[in-house]
């Protein structure tokens, strides 16, 4: 079962709390360094990370990457990669996140760490469905909401999330443009989690922005119920 508890997946799928997704980037950091947001994120709540870098180069990436993966680690926070299968693996992170263009779920599934997550961002039913038959952990799915961190996004909106929060068997979380202002639809469109990029890592609070977002996604689903 996934922490969420809003979804039973197979019993050996690996645990890991997709509530809020933290995804830490140094661009849409704008400079900032990415630990003190990764720790404030982590003091209000987080338990999902990821790492995601279009610029760097992976060993330029890797230092930043470790220190990032043992916070992670040490505060019992799940930790995944963008793209970056191999520094995934180099680093011992809990999991891959995968993009449309990156390699096939399906190449990748057999080079991981049992127990490792895979996760895989989709734009369409159709490519929800292929990544679901492909074995993914999660599927993402977006974007939700215009957004400003993906030049060249697809604007899919919450219908997608109503869509296909009834077919999938693994966590359905949103992405794209979503803030604490907007989650709660997001949640009771079907989402099982959030990934947020520019709400976190441009608040002028992370952490008190983490918890905003947090106590947002649990009044959403409490109102569900
Ligand atoms: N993927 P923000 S939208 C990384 O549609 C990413 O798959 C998307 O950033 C998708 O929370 C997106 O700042 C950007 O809008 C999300």
């Amino acid at each position: 079962m996934t922490g969420s508890g809003a979804r039973g997946v197979a019993s050996t799928a690996p645990t890991f709390v997709p509530d809020l997704y933290a995804i830490l980037d140094r661009t849409a950091a704008a400079g900032r360094d990415l630990v003190p947001i990764l720790d404030a994120v982590i003091a209000g709540g987080c338990r999902m990370v990821q790492l995601r870098e279009k610029e760097w180069p992976s060993g330029k990436l890797l230092p930043l990457a470790e220190r990032m993966r043992a916070r992670c680690h040490a505060a019992g926070v799940t930790f995944v990669v963008n793209d970056r299968v191999d520094l995934a693996l180099v680093l011992g992170a809990d999991g891959i996140h995968l993009g449309q263009e990156d390699l096939p779920p399906q190449a990748v599934r057999p080079l991981l760490r049992s127990g490792m997550i895979l996760g895989v961002s989709t734009h369409s039913i159709e490519q929800a469905r292929a990544a679901l038959a492909a074995g993914a952990d999660y599927v993402a799915a977006g974007s939700i909401f215009p957004t400003a961190t993906k030049p060249g996004f697809e604007l899919v909106g919450i219908e997608l999330i109503r869509t296909l929060g009834a077919e999938m068997r693994v966590p359905l979380i949103a992405i794209g443009g979503i803030t604490a202002a907007n989650v709660r639809a997001v949640i009771q469109a079907g989402a099982d989690g959030v990934a947020v990029i520019s709400a976190l890592c441009s608040a002028a609070d992370p952490e008190a922005e983490t918890r905003r977002l947090l106590e947002a996604i649990r009044a959403a689903r409490a109102a569900a119920q």
